[in-house]
């Protein structure tokens, strides 16, 4: 197949493209690089010492023999390019990554916040109408969130994507249909996502674009089969109070013994997901496309749930790190239940890792071994939801 990645540079999308070229699919990776720009306004770096891409490249060349082609461009402001791609490149599929996503940098300042609906509406809204203007069938996979849900339960599986409802008419009757599951987004990142699930929802209904939403849990891990290959393709791993993700932080913080900084009780029941699981996911999803006609494919790209002090208790137990219950800077519920529907992804054949699996090797093999890159001011998370 003949599959564009936007946002091809990033934590996701860099093994991805990976994974896909690996498996004989032709790769193109779009990126304006602004996560290696971010990481300068926000002075901090990856954990791990990540190439520049001409060199990610070349070395991908090198031990594989294969060749990816990069296009640098802004998706969100840059359409002409985007549709020139398209009408050159004629791609059987998009895997679309290119947002800004983290929670707590959308919640840093009106700048912020501006910053990321525009960045990440423009994006998606880019990308579906180049489609529409190319004419091309092109499969559009997209990197959602299981943040788009809110992670409540009303004492159910949380659906992929949509909800059965029944509705009384007045005439006594009882109508069934079924709806996108409603929105709740917690942070103004996931808002985007949820306003993403409409122009999807719309562009499919007019245009019977054909489109799967990944709503994706937290990812956790650094490399996969192929970055794992050459230091020079190593993965980037995040540990910032903006970009860092809970469990990796927590893996991080481990290895160079700085208290496990759980927020509030750490009685917030997540998903997660290892990033060799997501690269196989969204091959499973380009290679399984949906039928012409088919409404938004969604499905939950999740494979376990955990307690944020549950996580923190077995990576102490691990490692003997200590636990400091800090003040929480979201304005989120302190405790909930999470039970999430993950079949569709299963079906189609995937085996998950397991946190009991992987998680010794993440400590020794990354945190530890990059320990020494560490910057440990750049650790605590100072983005607050609500100044007051
Ligand atoms: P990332 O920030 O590491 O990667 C995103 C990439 O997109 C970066 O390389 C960035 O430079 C690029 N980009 C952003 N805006 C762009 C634009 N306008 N034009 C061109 N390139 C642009 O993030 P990630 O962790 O790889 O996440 C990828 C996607 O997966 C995101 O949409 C995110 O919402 C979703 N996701 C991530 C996680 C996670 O835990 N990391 C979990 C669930 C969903
Ligand atoms: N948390 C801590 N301590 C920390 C960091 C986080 O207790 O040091 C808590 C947070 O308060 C939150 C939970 O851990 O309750 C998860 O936080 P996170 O930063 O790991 O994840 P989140 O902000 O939800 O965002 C990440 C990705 C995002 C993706 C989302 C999937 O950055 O791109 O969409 O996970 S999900 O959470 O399933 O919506």
């Amino acid at each position: 197949m003949k599959i564009v990645v936007l946002g091809g540079d990033g934590f996701c999308g860099w093994p991805t493209s990976l994974h896909l070229s690996d498996l004989g699919h032709e790769v193109v990776i779009v990126d304006n690089l602004v996560r290696r720009k971010t990481d300068i306004e926000l002075e901090a770096e990856s954990l791990t010492p990540i190439s520049p891409m001409s060199t990610r490249l070349k070395a991908w060349h090198d031990v594989s023999g294969k060749e990816i082609t990069f296009e640098y461009f802004n998706v969100a402001e840059n359409y002409h390019r985007l549709l020139t791609l398209l009408q050159e490149f004629e791609p059987d599929a998009v895997v679309h990554f290119a947002e800004q996503r983290a929670a707590p940098y959308s919640m840093k300042s009106s700048w912020h916040k501006r910053y990321t609906v525009s960045n990440n509406l423009n994006a998606t809204n880019n990308l579906l109408a180049a489609i529409v203007e190319a004419e091309l069938d092109i499969h559009v996979v997209h990197l959602g969130t299981m943040g788009v849900y809110g992670y409540g339960t009303a004492g159910m599986k949380i659906p992929e994507g949509y909800l059965r409802i029944q509705i009384p008419t007045d005439d006594g009757n009882v109508v069934e249909s079924e709806i996108l599951y409603p929105p709740n987004p917690g942070s103004i990142y996931h808002m985007t996502k949820t306003q993403d699930q409409l122009l999807f929802a719309y562009y499919n209904k007019n245009d019977a674009l054909r489109v799967t939403d990944l709503h994706q849990g937290i990812v956790w891990g650094t490399q996969t089969a192929q970055t794992a290959l050459d230091e020079r393709l190593i993965n980037r791993f995040d540990y910032d109070g903006d970009y860092g993700t809970v469990l990796n932080r927590f893996l991080m913080q481990a290895a160079i013994g700085y208290p496990l900084t759980v927020h509030g009780t750490g009685g917030q029941t997540r998903a997660f997901i290892h990033i060799q699981d997501t690269v196989r996911c969204i091959q499973l999803a380009c290679e399984t496309p949906p039928t012409p006609g088919e409404r938004v494919r969604v499905f939950n790209q999740m494979t376990e749930t955990h307690r944020v002090n549950d996580l923190a208790k077995l990576v102490s137990r691990l490692t003997g790190a200590e636990i400091d219950y800090v003040d929480n800077p979201r304005n989120e519920a302190a405790e909930n239940d999470l039970f999430v529907e993950n079949r569709h992804l299963l079906e189609l054949g995937l085996s998950p890792i397991t946190l009991e699996e992987g998680l010794l090797t993440e400590v020794t093999e990354i945190a530890k071994k990059y320990a020494g890159r560490a910057d440990v001011e750049k650790i605590p998370c100072r983005s607050l939801w609500r100044k007051h």
